[in-house]
C-alpha cells in the first residue's frame, strides 16, 4: 500500500486521464481545504485530491487507485468530526463534490433521488418545492452531502420522529474499490430480494464503497410547526454547574422529553442545552435573553402537524415539574431564533479551541447520572486540577449527548478514554450520530462483540479484498 505523498509512477497521469488534469489538485494550496477535519483536530497531507464529475469517472478513479495500490479517502462536504473523511497521510482524496445535481423529486412517488455530493439543503429545498420534506436534519444542512450522511448514517434533530440516515434511504449506487458500480435505486418499499445494498453501505464510513446516488423517502411538509424553548430548574438554589446541580436538572429534563413524548403524538425535536453552553453562544453569537435567563438547563421541543400542536404541546408542559419560563414561536423567524440557542453550540465551542467531540447515547435511566459525573471523570483522568471546560448538548429526545472537550492536546486520548469507558459500564454507544473515524477506534471492540466484528472485517474483506477504501478508519488494526 502506497502511504507516502509519493505517487507510484503512473497513477497521477491514470487520475488525470479519469477526471481531467484540472480536477486533480497537487497543489498544497488548492489541497489544503481537503486535508484539516472541521474540528481542526484531525488530518494530514493528501496524495492529491480528485473531483470527478459523475459515476464512471468515480469508476475510473478507484479502478486506478486499485490498480496502483494506493489508498483512498472519500470525502463529501468535509464537516465530519471523527477523522473519518480526511486523509492520514499519503492519501487521495476523491471528493464527491461536483456530484451535486437533484436527479428528481417526485412527491407522488414520495421519493427523491440525488447525486451523493449534493447538500442536505439543496435537497430539503428541492423537497420542499414539491410541498415535501425529508424527515431528516441536522445543523451542518449547508455544507454535509447526502453521502457523507449515508455512510455515517447521520442522524440530527428528527431522528425521534422519522430515524436516522437509514430509516430514510430508499435506494443507493456505489462504486466498488475495483471500480464496479452497484446500483439499486428503484425506491420500492417493499421489495425482499435479497441483501439490502442501501443498508450495507449506511455506516460504513467509506470502507466497503463509495456512494455515488441517494434515494430518500419523502415525508409530507406539514403545515403547522412551533417550537418552544422552556427553561428549566433542577432544585431551588441548585448551581448549574455543580454534579447534583446538572444531575438535577438533567433529571426534570429527561422527564419532561418523556412526558412531552407520551403526551404529543407529533414531537420532531427534543433538544436539550445547559447553562454554561447557553451563556458561552449568548457571549459568542451576540443573542438576546432566552426564557428564565438564570435557568440551570433549557429543552427545545418542535412539533408539526397538520393541525396546530401548539394547545395540545402548552397542555403537557403546563404544571410539568422543574419548567420556569417558556417562550413559543410558531412562525419561521420567531423558530429560527429559538434554535439559534441550540443550533450555535458548535461554532460557539470551536471559538475555545480545538474541542475533543464526544458523541454518546445513553439509556435515558442513565443520562442524567452521567452528566453529573462526567466533569470529574474527566478531572480525574487528567491528574485534577486542569482548566479543561465540558460543555454538553444535545438530542435528549434519544439519549444522545455531545460532550465537548475544550483544553486537552488534540492528541491526548486520556479524557476521551474515560468518558467512552463511563458510557460503555452505563451500556450506552460511543458513537450516536458521528460514527468512529480514528477518533474512536480503540473502543471499538469493547463496543461491538467478537462476532460482530468478525461479520464486519469479512464484508470489508470481501469488498474491498486490497484494503484501498478508507483504511484505518472503522475497523481496528486486528491483534
Ligand atoms: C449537533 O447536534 C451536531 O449539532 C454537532 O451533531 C455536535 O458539535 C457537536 O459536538
Ligand atoms: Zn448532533
Amino acid at each position: 500500500m502506497v502511504d507516502s505523498c509519493q505517487a507510484p509512477q503512473g497513477f497521477l497521469a491514470a487520475v488525470h486521464d479519469a477526471v481531467g488534469a484540472e480536477h486533480c489538485l497537487s497543489d498544497a494550496d488548492l489541497k489544503a481545504s481537503y486535508e484539516l477535519d472541521w474540528t481542526r483536530r484531525f488530518g494530514g497531507p493528501a496524495l492529491v485530491v480528485v473531483r470527478p464529475a459523475n459515476t464512471s469517472e468515480v469508476a475510473s478513479v478507484l479502478a486506478a487507485c486499485s490498480r496502483f495500490q494506493v489508498a483512498v479517502v472519500p470525502q463529501g462536504g468535509n464537516t465530519g468530526l471523527v477523522g473519518g473523511s480526511v486523509p492520514r497521510g499519503g492519501e487521495a482524496v476523491l471528493s464527491l463534490g461536483r456530484l451535486n445535481r437533484v436527479l428528481s423529486c417526485d412527491p407522488d412517488e414520495g421519493l427523491l433521488v440525488a447525486e451523493a455530493g449534493t447538500t442536505l439543503a439543496t435537497a430539503q429545498a428541492a423537497a420542499a418545492s414539491v410541498h415535501a420534506a425529508l424527515g431528516i436534519d441536522i445543523a451542518a444542512r449547508d455544507s454535509a452531502t447526502l453521502g457523507g450522511m449515508v455512510a455515517t448514517n447521520a442522524g440530527g434533530i428528527h431522528v425521534i420522529r422519522h430515524g436516522p440516515m437509514r430509516a430514510r434511504l430508499g435506494g443507493i449506487e456505489v462504486v466498488l474499490a475495483d471500480g464496479t458500480v452497484a446500483s439499486r435505486l428503484s425506491g420500492l418499499v417493499k421489495d425482499n430480494v435479497g441483501y439490502d445494498l442501501a443498508q450495507i453501505m449506511t455506516g460504513s464510513e467509506g470502507t466497503l464503497g463509495v456512494v455515488t446516488k441517494v434515494v430518500l423517502h419523502l415525508v409530507p411538509l406539514l403545515p403547522f410547526r412551533v417550537t418552544a424553548l422552556i427553561g428549566l430548574r433542577g432544585f431551588a438554589h441548585s448551581a448549574a454547574d455543580s454534579a447534583a446541580g446538572v444531575r438535577a436538572v438533567s433529571q426534570v429534563a429527561v422527564a419532561l422529553a418523556a412526558r412531552l413524548r407520551r403526551r404529543v403524538d407529533c414531537i420532531d425535536a427534543l433538544e436539550l442545552v445547559y447553562a454554561d453552553g447557553m451563556a458561552l453562544v449568548r457571549e459568542v453569537m451576540g443573542l438576546p435573553a432566552p426564557p428564565d435567563p438564570g435557568a440551570d438547563a433549557w429543552l427545545l421541543v418542535e412539533a408539526s402537524g397538520g393541525q396546530d400542536p401548539s394547545g395540545m404541546l402548552a397542555e403537557a408542559i403546563e404544571n410539568a415539574p422543574g419548567v420556569t419560563e417558556i417562550a413559543v414561536a410558531d412562525e419561521a423567524g420567531g423558530r429560527a431564533r429559538l434554535w439559534a440557542y441550540r443550533e450555535r453550540h458548535t461554532e460557539a465551542i470551536a471559538t475555545l479551541g480545538v474541542a475533543h467531540k464526544l458523541d454518546l447515547t445513553l439509556p435515558m435511566n442513565a443520562l442524567a447520572e452521567f452528566a453529573g459525573a462526567v466533569r470529574s471523570e474527566v478531572s480525574a483522568a487528567l491528574g485534577g486540577g486542569t482548566d479543561t471546560r465540558v460543555i454538553l448538548f444535545g438530542h435528549v429526545g434519544d439519549g444522545n449527548l455531545h460532550v465537548n472537550l475544550i483544553g486537552p492536546e488534540p492528541e491526548d486520548y486520556r479524557a476521551d478514554d474515560a468518558v467512552f469507558r463511563m458510557v460503555i459500564q452505563r451500556g450506552g454507544s460511543i458513537s450516536a450520530e458521528h460514527g468512529v473515524g480514528i477518533a474512536k477506534l480503540d473502543f471499538v471492540t469493547a463496543a461491538r462483540s467478537s462476532g460482530d466484528l468478525t461479520v464486519m472485517r469479512r464484508m470489508k474483506s470481501a469488498l474491498d479484498p486490497g484494503g484501498i477504501l478508507n483504511p484505518g478508519v472503522l475497523l481496528p488494526p486486528v491483534g
